[in-house]
């Protein structure tokens, strides 16, 4: 008998319910939950994997000091020594947590509590900073707090959706697939896609505007510009409800020619969007990072709330901006207050009145009254020794901080450094002093808040590996050790929630938009039972309203709402020398760096290397074809990845997706390109907007590789490991000949002396291919030639699963070619059903026309349905190609 678990599942900020089941043999498998109401049973392919990323493997599992291992007694002892000594002789502020929206909300919690309350310093940042610091200060500019007023249902509502900014259909998955849904039932429903790349999402867009990087602010003054000429203004509300609508308007105005300057975008399509967004009146704004992570950032998040409010189009169903979170537990560490600037419970640091209560509440003896350090000025801290000793859990800011590079050298060169996290070895563990071994999803238990505002319950169904322990725990025990016992004597997560509940409906009174004080006195079986719930749910009343403003009262201090005069100028970031625009962001089956998503065979399977999309026009210019590797440089630092020509990337861009890590690649950390350049008004970093320059990367040979072990000391220019089944698969390039392939393998592949191996090499052509075989195992193949190896990856993977007992089926892998009668399934398109390219296209050649055809005949595309807009791309394509 299996045992069912509902929790939620740990990566974006959709905040999907999953159904985990454990079978008598310990075998994990996972389903959509069909009562969640963010899912309602759905799940996206890196959810519906969430089974192969939970093994043990590469997980730490004991603490360790200086790379050895440790008891908790020992490293606790050390941590809190450390950070009290520091403390003690620099100040509070010569110390610092960065911390991560993938922490539940109690780990949250309790960091901040232990840094603003105790410790008493705001230096506690977070990853959130790089991801929705420009949101929560937009929200809180216009609103007073920082409240998304919407809910999911809305975005079934209404009949026009604007998402810019946002890949929606690889980042929020399930969203996307609902609004797709809803566009099916209603096909009057209009969607447009505001983002420089014709990404996926841009497959159910009935307006795609590919804007110019940057010219968001012009594009939606522009709307507000004509919104304000046209019936679809709301006096009445901008009266009653708003402030600052003159001063907004007349920051708006520009003339028809400076507005298609700054967004690049053709005077016909700024007209259709102005006129649609006009004329609907259920219309919501959905954005993410292409907004957020932006110099502007902030002005860009006013600029499109300027038109909700000048429409009076905010709070009612179907309408609205929509801020969507990226992380699982964003929108929880916002509630905590887990940002440099923030207090707990939606106050406000720079209000005395605020810190003095919550001082209050938690009995603390102080309370911090500035704010800290953003999370890149605190880096910049680290570097110049203002802060000596550092504690960062659950990021990995060495691949994920801009200017990575210096902050890789800031962390090396701290005095002490603690790094909680799962997995061992990661390109930030390895710069820990004290490493400690957190549980993971799966194991630990806490609330997440997603995007809408919905709290649900994460819950372990599985025992904690090793001497793992929650992150809630290791602060506690830093926390009581550091002399604040009582404050910090949790014994579980039921507790902390209470606390943080209890603290969100304290002397609030409807003054605060945060306030779930209906759970205050909750208790470990009500935990338990906790099913998922939108706030506000204040004590005492009964669960009301799930969307915000609808009676027009906002949080500043006269209620109302303030429109933002902000600036459209775009930046000229591109130099003579660095004449291209990097883009970076996010692929469909992986999450950030890959400790998690790398794990996996079948998401790997999709895009397994770093890459730079380019427009065809601008790889011919610069001498660069397909599958050639691309070196990137910036002023701080340079890539090597392989190029995808594109006509989806527009001319004079690049975009470089975030995710390759120094465990996984060679030279692929991206953030080490982008400077540390940030919006003045939230401290968030311009990730999208790099001035780079790019040439072809003249290899003397490529190879490709796959093995049953992985590779250690890879010492190639380039390389990139992914997991594959049956061991790894690695691309490589050389930057001289190999001039013995046999040696070069023994060295890096730990082939045991007796593997056979069976080798051929064309000295005309340069090509070569080695093969090692222990009985019928093949344990290694490496195909090298002088351009780009053109061999099947998914045959050769398949090889690492076949038997090799008789020498026609060992020739067969070293000739690099499927054998008679076994086709190669090409590149994986579906992952949930591991489905090839070039079985698809078989597909539509024997007459499946339509997506709905190719699921019926191989499945492809009809569990979690995010590759069906790739699916629709290759029947298009097939159909293109035989017109021709
Ligand atoms: N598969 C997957 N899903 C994820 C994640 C993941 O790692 N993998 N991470 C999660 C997290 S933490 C986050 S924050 C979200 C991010 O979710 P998204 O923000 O949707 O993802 P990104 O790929 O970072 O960027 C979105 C788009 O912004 C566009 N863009 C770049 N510059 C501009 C600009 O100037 N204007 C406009 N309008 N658009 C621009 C980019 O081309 C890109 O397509 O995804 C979440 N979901
Ligand atoms: N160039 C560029 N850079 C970006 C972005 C971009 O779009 N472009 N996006 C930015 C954004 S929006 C984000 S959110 C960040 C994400 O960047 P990071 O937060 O650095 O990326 P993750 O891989 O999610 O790191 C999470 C770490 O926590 C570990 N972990 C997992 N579960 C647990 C747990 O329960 N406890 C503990 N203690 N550790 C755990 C994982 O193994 C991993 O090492 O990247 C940012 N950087
Ligand atoms: S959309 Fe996918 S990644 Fe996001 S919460 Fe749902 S299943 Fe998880
Ligand atoms: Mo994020």
């Amino acid at each position: 008998m299996a045992t069912d678990t509902k929790t939620t599942c740990p990566y974006c900020g959709v905040g999907c319910g999953v159904i985990a089941s454990v079978g008598d043999a310990g075998t994990v498998s996972v389903r959509g939950d069909p009562d969640h109401p963010a899912n309602f049973g759905r799940l996206c392919s890196k959810g519906s994997a969430l089974a192969e990323t939970i093994d043990l493997e590469g997980r730490v599992l004991t603490p360790e000091i200086a790379g050895k291992p440790a008891g908790w007694d020992e490293a606790l002892d050390l941590v809190a020594a450390r950070f009290g000594e520091t403390i003690a002789e620099h100040g509070p502020d010569s110390v610092a947590f960065y911390v991560s929206g993938q922490l539940l909300t109690e780990d949250y919690y309790v960091a901040n509590k232990l840094m603003k309350g105790f410790i008493g310093s705001a230096n506690i940042d977070t990853n959130s900073r790089l991801c929705m610091a420009s949101s929560v200060a937009g929200h809180r500019r216009a609103f007073g707090s920082d409240t998304v007023p919407g809910c999911y249902e809305d975005l079934e509502l209404a009949d026009l959706i604007v998402l810019t900014g946002s890949n929606l259909a690889w980042c929020h998955p399930v969203l996307y697939q609902r609004i797709a849904a809803a566009k099916v039932a209603r096909p009057a429903m209009k969607i447009v896609v505001i983002d420089p790349r014709r990404t996926m999402t841009c497959d159910i867009a009935d307006l795609h505007l590919a804007i110019a990087a940057d010219g968001d602010v012009a594009l939606f003054n522009g709307l507000l510009a004509h919104l304000a000429g046209s019936p679809a203004l709301d006096q009445s509300y901008i009266a009653a409800h708003t402030q600052g609508f003159a001063d907004a308007f007349a920051a708006a105005s520009q003339t028809m020619a400076e507005l298609i300057e700054a967004t690049g975008l053709p005077a016909m399509q700024i007209r259709q969007f102005f006129q649609l967004f006009e004329t609907t009146e259920r219309v919501v704004t959905c954005y993410s990072q292409g907004v957020n992570q932006s110099s502007g950032g902030s002005d860009k998040v006013n600029a499109i709330i300027n038109c909700h409010l000048a429409t009076g189009r905010i709070g009612r169903p179907g309408m609205g901006p929509f801020s969507l979170t990226g992380q699982p537990n964003a929108m929880g560490g916002r509630e905590t207050g887990g940002l440099a600037n923030m207090l707990a419970a939606h106050m406000a640091l720079e209000n005395p009145e605020h810190r003095e209560r919550v001082k209050r509440f938690w009995q603390s003896p102080v309370i911090a009254d500035r704010p800290g350090l953003k999370a890149v000025e605190m880096f910049q801290a680290v570097a110049d020794g203002r802060i000596k000793a550092l504690w960062i859990m659950s990021t990995n800011p060495v691949v994920s901080m801009p200017d990575a590079d210096a902050v890789k050298a800031a962390i090396a060169a701290c005095p002490f450094v603690v790094v909680s996290d799962i997995m061992r070895d990661t390109d930030t563990t390895r710069l820990a002093h004290v490493l400690l071994p957190a549980t993971g999803w799966g194991e630990k238990d806490g609330t997440v808040t997603n995007s809408e505002r919905r709290i649900s319950r994460q819950r372990a169904f599985l025992p904690a590996p090793g001497e793992a322990r929650p992150d809630w725990w290791q602060l506690a025990e830093v926390g009581r050790r550091l002399g604040f016992a009582e404050a910090f004597s949790y014994a579980a997560p039921a507790e902390i929630f209470a606390e943080h509940a209890a603290l969100s409906g304290f002397e609030n009174d409807g003054s605060r938009d945060f306030d779930i004080g209906a759970h205050g006195a909750i208790d470990a079986a009500g935990f338990a039972a906790l099913t998922p719930f939108q706030w506000p749910q204040p004590s005492g009343v009964e669960p009301q309203d799930t969307r915000f403003f609808a009676d027009g009262r906002f949080y500043h201090a006269d209620g109302k709402a303030r429109f933002v005069a902000v600036d459209a100028a775009v930046p000229l970031r591109v130099t003579e020398t660095h004449p291209l625009v990097l883009n970076t962001g996010r692929v469909r089956d992986h999450w950030h760096t890959l400790t998690r998503t790398g794990k996996s065979a079948r998401l790997s399977g999709h895009l397994a290397e770093p890459f730079a999309e380019i427009h065809p026009d601008d790889a011919s210019r610069l001498g660069i074809r397909d599958a050639d590797l691309v070196e990137i440089d910036s002023p701080t630092g340079s890539v090597i990845v392989r190029a995808l020509l594109t006509p989806r990337q527009a001319r004079g861009g690049l975009f470089v997706p975030m995710h390759w890590t120094d465990a996984f690649a060679a030279r692929a950390r991206i953030d080490t390109l982008v400077p540390s350049l940030t919006d003045p008004v939230s401290g968030q970093p311009a990730l999208k907007h790099v001035a780079v320059s790019a040439r072809r990367f003249a290899a003397a040979s490529y190879g490709f590789a796959v093995s049953t072990v992985k590779p250690q000391n890879l010492d190639t220019p380039y390389w990139a490991l992914a997991k594959a089944n049956g061991g790894w698969r690695v691309e490589l390039a050389f930057e001289t000949p190999l001039d013995d392939l046999e040696a070069w393998c023994r060295i890096h592949f730990a082939l045991p002396a007796e593997a056979e191996s069976l080798g051929y090499s064309d000295r005309m052509s340069g090509d070569a291919r080695i093969a090692f075989f222990l009985g019928e195992q093949l344990l290694l193949a490496l195909f090298v030639a002088s351009q780009p190896v053109a061999v099947s990856r998914n045959w050769a993977i398949g090889q690492l699963s076949e038997p090799h007992a008789d020498s026609r089926t060992r020739f067969a892998v070293v000739a690099g070619r499927p054998g008679a009668g076994r086709a190669d399934p090409g590149a994986t398109v579906c992952s949930c059903f591991s489905v090839g390219v070039n079985q698809i296209v078989s597909a539509v050649r024997a007459g499946c026309g339509t997506v709905e055809a190719i699921g019926a005949t191989l499945s492809a595309g009809t569990n979690c349905g995010s590759c069906r807009a790739e699916i629709r791309g290759i029947i298009d394509g097939c159909q293109v190609a035989a017109a021709e």
